[in-house]
């Protein structure tokens, strides 16, 4: 048997693109809900308004430049579509959500708790007790039907008045912010949720500034900046956590897939380990415990002056991650072969097209192989517990004419990707906790706001503008699921 008896199947979501209920309760904004809707050509935008009331929306795309006209301020707009205002409404449908998931066997579910239900502007003393009895609600269901929560504190859901008041996550004020929600909430949900995940893919600080640390611009010095201030509040939640409740563990969370040289030339080799370096720093401190060396000399030769204190040095040192988590969805391609490779080169988050690989609408390679190769670079690196928090198939599912969807490419993938990362326990003695398939019932795209791209094992009646009954039809890969935890991963 591959699996330890303990497993945690399951399946994860994010607040902003599952729960809705945007402004009930008490809820603040974060920066995710005033994101527009996007395509998977055009990219989604941010909207904002000056102070003398011109207001206007700025491109927002994965690994590229991003800067507001000086003076704006993340705003609502009118006339904008936001798809986090309602997603697939998980505020009011989480007791039928819950049922299915339990039905689908899971052990564990990964959700996010939207920072600014709690805080609303992000910076108060006191918390919002409307938004921490909504997540009670959830946490005591999981506990009746047996399901470990997995939590993310969060995933690209800064209050935006953190970055309209303090500039976002540069500023050192945040980390005073973070650590008074994060002590609010371990303390009120000790002994009901154990596991914890600090900052969804704490590398989109780098390779989206606004969503990962709610950046108004992308200079190198403010995402050096950010990207220290996450690491020093992500450390003091370790701390925290292990003071409040010994059972509790907190983990990273890292975006990373493994990528290839598209060709043998040397040059494509650095050009790869240059890539890994970049992935890879957030773990090296996160689960190292100091900065390695090739970031401390990119930083020299770049000018950047980080606001490090020798208590932070401390600190990351004494409380490092209990775990790793991380997304992994296939595979991309680097070269300096442009030319030859039909494609710019360019570190963006699809690469190159890799010619032995199907890809999906979107340019996401299927790699049948990603998560054993991405699981043994972690392992051999860090030698800490492994979690695969993100795993999936963002397809366009059709409801059919008998009222299913029959989704067997999603069922062929994700046989492929259990077999990948059942090679790296049973051949390789990876150390793995769990793993929950991302998007378990259709909600939102992150990078689109799409809703037709879909990832669920259950499918929802909506579309990419808000309308449809919201009702909830599990596809054929409910079935297979169930199957799979029932056999602890035997039966694919
Ligand atoms: C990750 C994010 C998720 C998620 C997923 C799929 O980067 O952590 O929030 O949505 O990617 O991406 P998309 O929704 O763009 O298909």
């Amino acid at each position: 048997m591959a699996f330890k008896k303990d497993f945690l199947w399951g399946g994860a979501t994010a607040a902003n693109q599952y729960e809705g209920g945007f402004a009930e309760d008490g809820k603040g904004l974060n920066a995710i809900d005033v994101l527009t809707n996007g395509s998977a050509t055009e990219p989604r935008k941010v909207t904002w308004v000056r102070s003398d009331g011109t207001t206007g929306a700025t491109p927002l795309e994965w690994g590229s430049d991003f800067e507001l006209p000086a003076g704006a301020r993340p705003a609502l707009v009118d006339g904008y579509y936001y798809p986090s205002h309602t997603a697939t409404d998980f505020y009011h449908h989480y007791e039928e959500d819950l049922k299915l998931m339990a039905e689908m066997g899971f052990k564990c579910y990964r959700l996010s708790l939207n920072w600014s239900r709690i805080f609303p502007n992000g910076d108060e003393e006191t918390p919002n007790e409307a938004g921490l009895a909504f997540y009670d609600k959830i946490f005591d269901l999981c506990q009746q039907y047996g399901i470990e929560p997995l939590v993310t504190l969060s995933h690209y859901e800064t209050p935006l008045g953190l970055i309209n008041d303090y500039g976002g996550w540069k500023n050192r004020k945040l980390i005073k912010f973070f650590e008074n929600y994060v002590r609010t909430v371990f303390t009120r949900y000790k002994g009901k949720v154990k596991y914890w995940l600090t900052f969804n893919e704490i590398n989109a600080v780098d390779l989206a500034p606004y969503m990962g640390a709610g950046l108004l611009d992308s200079s190198l010095q403010s995402r050096a900046q950010a990207a220290h201030d996450q690491f020093v509040a992500s450390a003091l939640a370790v701390k925290l956590a292990h003071e409040i409740d010994k059972k509790m563990q907190v983990g990273m969370m890292l975006a990373y897939q493994p990528v290839y040289p598209y060709t043998c030339d040397p040059a494509d080799q650095i050009k790869v380990m240059e890539y890994n370096q970049k992935m890879l720093f957030y773990a090296d401190v996160q689960a190292g415990g100091c900065y390695p060396n090739y970031k401390l000399k990119e930083y020299e030769r770049e000018g950047i002056t980080l606001d490090i204190s020798p208590e932070d040095h401390a600190l990351l040192k004494d409380y490092p991650v209990d775990f790793i988590s991380f997304s992994c969805y296939g595979s991309n391609v680097l070269t300096t072969h442009e030319k030859e490779a039909g494609d710019s080169g360019n570190l963006g988050i699809n690469g190159i097209k890799n010619p032995y690989l199907e890809t999906n609408a979107w340019g996401w390679a299927t790699d049948p192989d990603c998560l054993r190769l991405a699981l043994n670079v972690l392992w051999d690196r860090y030698h800490k517990p492994l979690w695969i928090v993100e795993n999936g198939l963002g397809w366009s599912d059709e409801l059919t004419s008998d009222g299913k969807v029959h989704d067997d490419y999603r069922i062929k993938y994700l046989k492929e990707n259990i077999q990948s990362m059942k090679d790296a326990v049973n051949l390789d003695g990876v150390e793995l906790l769990g793993y929950t398939m991302w998007g378990c019932i259709d909600l939102v795209s992150n990078g689109t706001g799409e809703m037709k791209k879909r990832y669920g094992f259950v499918y929802v009646e909506r579309d990419d503008f808000g309308k449809g009954s919201l009702k909830r039809i599990p596809k054929d890969s409910f079935y297979w699921y169930q199957k799979v935890i029932a056999s602890n991963g035997e039966d694919l």
